[in-house]
Order: C-alpha cells, then sequence, then structure tokens
C-alpha cells in the first residue's frame, strides 16, 4: 500500500484528501480497498493508510486531532478485534467518524461490531455493517455527507440509485 520509500504514508487519489480511510492493520486492505473503490467511482478525493489504536497510539492521537485542520471533512475508520480505532480517533475529532469492523478470525467480526458500536454518550461512531458491505456503505455514507454541500455529487448519488435499481427491475432469472 504504501510507496517504496514512503514509510506508511499510505496512498492517495491526487487531491487535497477529504475522506480519509484509516484501517488497524494492512490485513484489513483487502476489505477496505472497497471503500477506496467506492470513493473513486464518485470522483471523491480521498487516502487511505494503517494506523493502530493499540500498536501506534502516539500517531492515532495525531491524526485523529489533526484531521480537521488538513481539510478532511469525513473519517472512515476500520478495525477488527478489540476494535478501538473509530472510537479513538472520533475522541479526537469533532469530524463524522464512519466505523468498518472487520470480520475477525476468532469470533467471526462479532467482537469488531460491539467493541465499534458501543461507544458512551458524548463521543460518536457511525458504526456500519460488518466486513465488505460496511466498507462499501462507509463510503456511500461519507458521499452522502460531502452531498449535503455539493450539489453534483447529489446529483451522482441519484443517479447511482437509479442504476442499481434498473438493474434488479431488469434481472431476469
Ligand atoms: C486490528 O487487529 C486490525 O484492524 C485487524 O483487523 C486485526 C488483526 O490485525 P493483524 O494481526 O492482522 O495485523 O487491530
Amino acid at each position: 500500500m504504501s510507496k517504496k520509500g514512503d514509510k506508511n504514508k499510505g496512498q492517495d487519489n491526487g487531491n487535497s484528501s477529504l475522506v480519509a480511510v484509516i484501517m488497524g492493520s494492512q490485513s484489513d486492505w483487502d476489505t477496505m480497498k472497497h471503500a477506496g473503490e467506492t470513493l473513486e467511482k464518485f470522483g471523491v478525493a480521498h487516502e487511505s493508510r494503517v494506523i493502530s489504536a493499540h500498536r501506534s497510539p502516539s500517531l492515532a492521537l495525531e491524526f485523529g486531532s489533526t484531521a480537521e485542520a488538513r481539510g478532511l471533512e469525513v473519517i472512515i475508520a476500520a478495525a477488527g478485534g478489540a476494535a478501538h480505532l473509530a472510537g479513538v480517533l472520533a475522541a479526537h475529532t469533532t469530524l463524522p467518524v464512519l466505523g468498518v469492523p472487520m470480520r475477525s478470525e476468532a469470533l467471526n467480526g462479532l467482537d469488531s461490531l460491539l467493541s465499534t458500536v458501543q461507544m458512551p454518550g458524548g463521543i460518536p461512531v457511525a458504526t456500519l455493517a460488518i466486513g465488505k458491505p460496511g466498507a462499501v456503505n462507509a463510503a456511500l455514507f461519507a458521499v452522502a455527507i460531502l452531498a449535503n454541500s455539493r450539489p453534483e455529487l447529489r446529483k451522482k448519488l441519484h443517479e447511482f440509485r437509479e442504476a442499481q435499481e434498473a438493474k434488479i427491475r431488469d434481472t431476469k432469472l
């Protein structure tokens, strides 16, 4: 995921990022690349990188506390197991944080789901579905948030829904 010689700076799609896709481990990338691909389809500038709440706590603090000043508008945070990443980032920013629980080996993602969703009142994390559907929906949710002030994105969301419905209507078994 990192460029050679550019240690864990993650990847971005060029422009100044509006959405950050953060994950607790490189092992989450196979799932979380679907968030990036979805943002790509809508032409939303984004960046993806690994930050662990437990293994790199000072990096999590630094990222969360500087995210707003950097111009980010939404953070997607994915983690598995004792999944505290979304909550820790939310503790350091007032930006909307969308949590994606990863499917874990031991408990199939139920641990990740409960760790992400059970935030104490005062520090919100919007929690999506476990795994790939959560990754895709987190990106769509981020687009929906950005679309509140960007009519061109609202239009793209309507077109996306229309295309999705047309596909169902045209399905022949
Ligand atoms: C979490 O632990 C990560 O988000 C990942 O889902 C899980 C396992 O990480 P690895 O041991 O594969 O690095 O922090």
